[in-house]
């Protein structure tokens, strides 16, 4: 635990008064809990806060309280900009104006793959959550926590882990969702129920055309499937409502890596890749410039889709070439 850059975002905090807080394009439960956890805690405790996202907030997270504070325009100048749940600046959805007066730039994330572009960097990969790092810096400093932001908390963590189910879930992970549960009343059957388990009849209509284009691999070591602009005209949903669909292509029994590529602009295809216990596909999504964690990382490539599954699927088949290649020689020796 990096307890020198906790005291020295614990003292940034408390010494500023105006901050703009931003995250990650398309964000996820982890990545809009935080910012609202952070942002209601700041303002709660005095300072003038503004959360920024400027490409319209993802509604399957109206329901926290705070929501509607989330500004598509930054409308002051900061002193503190707080970068919350992104691994790179270029993901960094805040437009260029806020760093205008040179705000001092807080970096605050649990990505193994960070590339540390804050002037103070908070980076912590053991955290299951970014969420669980704001809890820290709220104990940690003594910030105010009502039930908003528990609510945000338990939001961030508990979508972070697939509601604990994820190999990043550890008993600090459940001990402060208990907490938050117990001390905050808030209700695990809601949330999940709310973030989770509700989803529209266009997304489940195009999640069968998305499974009908699932294929495995002749070692069935690796799976994926396909979805296009065509498929997307056909069922209009919002892409993040897709985010759980890799799941299904790692899910198959045997199977090491699950990937998924969504043409999400003709052309622009990003690749989500899942993973069980025996790959870091941080390292393998990091060959095409991308990154995330050990067992869910992304990348995105330029081309057609049939040029892009083609290349990313023979790197992935020579990587468990490689790997079988380098257990043989190892079995040889030993
Ligand atoms: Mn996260």
């Amino acid at each position: 635990m990096d307890s020198s850059s906790l005291q020295q975002v614990i003292s940034i905090l408390n010494k500023h008064q105006r901050f703009t807080i931003g995250c990650h394009l398309r964000p996820d439960g982890d990545a809009i809990g935080s910012l609202l956890a952070l942002g209601l805690s700041l303002e709660l405790g005095g300072k003038q806060v503004e959360m920024v996202l400027p490409e319209g907030e993802p509604q399957t997270y109206n329901f926290l309280p705070g929501f509607e504070r989330i500004r598509s325009k930054p409308t002051f100048e900061p002193e503190v900009v707080i970068s919350v749940d992104c691994a790179e600046q270029t993901r960094l959805i805040l437009p260029p104006e806020v760093f205008t007066t040179k705000p001092l730039f807080v970096n605050i994330d649990h990505h193994i793959s960070n590339t540390y572009f804050g002037d103070v960097n908070l980076v912590l990969p053991e955290a299951a959550a970014t969420g669980e790092i704001i809890y820290k810096i709220i104990c940690a400093g003594g910030f105010p926590l009502d039930d908003r932001i528990a609510l945000a908390l338990y939001t961030a963590v508990s979508t972070d882990t697939g509601f604990f189910r994820f190999s990043n879930t550890t008993a600090e992970t459940l001990s402060l969702a208990a907490k938050l549960v117990e001390t905050y009343g808030i209700s695990p059957s809601q949330i999940a129920e709310r973030v989770y388990e509700e989803k529209s009849f266009e997304s489940l209509r195009l999640l069968t055309e998305v499974l009908s284009t699932l294929q495995l691999s002749e070692d069935r070591r690796y799976s994926w499937m396909i979805l296009t602009q065509e498929m997307l005209q056909r069922y209009p949903v919002e892409l993040e409502e897709t985010e759980n669909f890799v799941n299904y292509a790692s899910s198959i029994r045997g199977v090491e890596i699950g990937l998924f590529f969504k043409e999400v602009q003709p052309q622009d295809i990003k690749v989500s890749w899942r993973s069980k216990a025996t790959v870091d596909v941080s390292r393998l999504a990091a060959h095409f410039g991308g990154g995330g964690h050990a067992r869910a990382a992304g990348c995105s490539l330029t081309g057609p889709m049939e040029a892009v599954t083609k290349e990313v699927l023979s790197f992935v088949q020579q990587y468990f070439e490689e790997k079988e290649k380098a257990k043989a020689v190892k079995d040889v020796f030993v």
